[in-house]
């Protein structure tokens, strides 16, 4: 693109064209290196008009239900006249293909609505199991107007985290059963949290769900809180029913409150950037690695070596890093 189509581009998204919109994220998602420079580009022009959303992670373990309370939730926001992003990240979903789909499926009310905006991340490059460039998108979605963007992510553990470094609040979503264990979530998911929801509290599971939020309640106290001014808050919910999906809203814009008021999300964010530099000079860097021909056809014969014991890992990694900083900077080696 010239740099002309780039800025029409730019300013086609701060209007809130919904197809300059969808465009833009596509180029941020590219993995064509030109493409980079031109999606590097427009972020600059965009980014002075982010950062006033609330930005939301959504997690659980698969099933909980996370599709289903962002319908509900997002319906409900955008009848109180939000406007919301979804971005839907399954690291799965590169083998199954099917969840997308679903996603689609299960958020068909807020997907027809005209200030949602649903986007499903290929999850193919990944970063701990989020899109690379899912916290572009955000950034992307904020520049076009919304100003709440919920980033649904499976539990498979890594992505919370890296979830957790996009986002102001982060919401984990727990089942009714399993009462008193954490149901395979790591305790350090649990300590992310800042609200913890027992969805499918309907029907059967009402009891159910009352009983293991009281013992996430009390299991919680144990932990040191994320914020000094903000103990998790443990609720019940049902995406089924729109029970507590009110409270849910209410406890956001809480968190909100306290945490502007003290800094916290203000210092998030900060922190956020440059853990996100990081990572990307991390990824960036195995990127060019196996990128190089070179350096790519001597990978095999160095992963035999480590596996049959012949090399320890960490001397195969100087070696490569230091054949790729050779060849780049003609430094080592
Ligand atoms: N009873 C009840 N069932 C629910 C509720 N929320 C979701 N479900 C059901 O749980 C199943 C999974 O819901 P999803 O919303 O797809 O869950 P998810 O967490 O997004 O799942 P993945 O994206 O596959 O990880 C579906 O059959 C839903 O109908 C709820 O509040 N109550
Ligand atoms: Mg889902």
């Amino acid at each position: 693109m010239t740099k002309p189509d780039i800025a029409q581009l730019a300013e086609s998204v701060l209007e809130g064209n919904r197809g300059a919109l969808a465009r833009a994220i596509t180029l941020v998602e590219s993995r064509n290196p030109e493409h980079r420079r031109d999606a590097e580009q427009l972020l600059e022009a965009l980014l002075p008009s982010t950062g006033d959303g609330i930005r939301i992670g959504v997690s659980g373990v698969p099933g909980v239900g996370k599709s289903s309370f962002i319908e509900r939730f997002g319906v409900q926001l955008i009848e109180e006249d939000h406007s919301v992003a979804v971005l839907a990240v399954d690291p799965t979903s590169q083998r199954t293909g099917g969840s997308i789909l679903g996603d689609k499926t299960r958020m068909e009310r807020l997907s027809r609505m005209e200030k949602a905006f649903i986007r499903p991340s290929p999850a193919g490059e990944t970063l701990g199991g989020v899109a690379r460039r899912t916290r572009e998108a955000m950034l992307v979605c904020e520049a076009a107007g919304f100003d709440v963007t919920l980033i649904e992510t499976v539990g498979i553990g890594q992505s919370e985290t890296t979830v957790s470094e996009m986002t102001d609040v982060f919401l984990l979503l727990l089942s009714p059963a399993g009462g008193d264990e954490l149901q395979g979530i790591k305790k350090g998911v649990v300590e992310l949290a800042d609200i913890i929801l027992v969805n499918k509290a309907d029907g059967d599971l009402v009891a159910s769900a009352n009983q293991a939020a009281a013992s996430y309640r009390n299991a919680l106290r144990m932990l040191k809180p994320r914020d000094p001014d903000w103990q998790t808050k443990v609720g019940t919910c049902s995406a089924h029913t729109g029970e507590g999906i009110d409270e849910a809203w209410r406890l956001i814009l809480e968190l909100k409150r306290v945490m502007t008021d003290n800094g916290t999300i203000a210092a998030r964010r900060d922190d956020q950037v440059l853990a996100w530099m990081w990572r990307e000079v991390k990824e960036s860097v195995v990127e060019a690695l196996r990128r190089d021909p070179q350096l790519a056809e001597r990978i095999p014969g160095l992963e035999a070596a480590v596996r049959q014991g012949e090399i320890t890992p960490t001397a195969a990694a100087r070696q490569l890093i230091e054949a790729l900083l050779g060849e780049r900077f003609g430094k080592a080696d």
